[in-house]
């Protein structure tokens, strides 16, 4: 009998195809956490803070996007994620800006760990693809510490937190523009 030849029809495997829309997720719930602590710092008369936080959420859906349509660009299906459990309140400012921070951290490992695996794996398109996040990572972790940095270089005292609401509306051009350790 002859032998079938089976012409794969996309180099993405399901495995990676899992990892990114997983990805998508964390992109949409990042998204979605931004938006919910621009409206606690809105209501709280931070409207600084609002508006860095407002253009990060609008970030955090570009960054979903962009994966979304790789996914489907490359033979997968992407999935709309469902979001769950967004926290309303906060306790302070600065409880806002440290939840920013841990929440950078934890998407750049989870960014690193499908790197990893594209790597390992040889999906090299994926990898490629996925250097743009790596980069964008190392930038929003910078921003994150930096926003955190003000609230111990100023002081929450007084004006304090007023002139910390000022600052937060002048960091991404500052960091944008080599403030950032990350520049090296
Ligand atoms: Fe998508 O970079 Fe933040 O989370």
């Amino acid at each position: 009998m002859e032998k079938q030849i089976v012409t794969p029809k996309r180099s993405l495997t399901t495995e990676t195809e899992k990892l990114l829309n997983n990805q998508v997720g964390k992109e949409a719930s990042s998204s979605s956490a931004y938006l919910s602590m621009a409206s606690w710092c809105e209501k709280s008369g931070y409207a600084n803070a609002a508006e860095f936080l407002y253009r990060h959420s609008d970030e955090e859906r570009m960054h979903m996007l962009k994966l979304f349509r790789y996914i489907n660009d490359a033979g997968g299906h992407a999935l709309q994620p469902e979001i769950k459990n967004i926290q309303h309140e906060y306790k302070s400012l600065r409880d806002v800006f440290e939840q920013v921070l841990e929440h950078e951290i934890r998407v750049t490992q989870s960014i690193n760990e499908i790197v990893d695996h594209c790597f390992t794996i040889k999906d090299f398109a994926t990898f490629q693809f996925l250097q743009w996040y790596v980069t964008e990572q190392r930038e929003e972790e910078t921003l994150a510490r930096r926003a955190l940095e003000l609230f111990d270089i100023i002081g929450e005292d007084g004006v304090g937190l007023w002139t910390i609401d000022q600052e937060l509306g002048k960091l991404e051009s500052f960091v944008q523009e080599g403030g950032g350790a990350s520049q090296a």
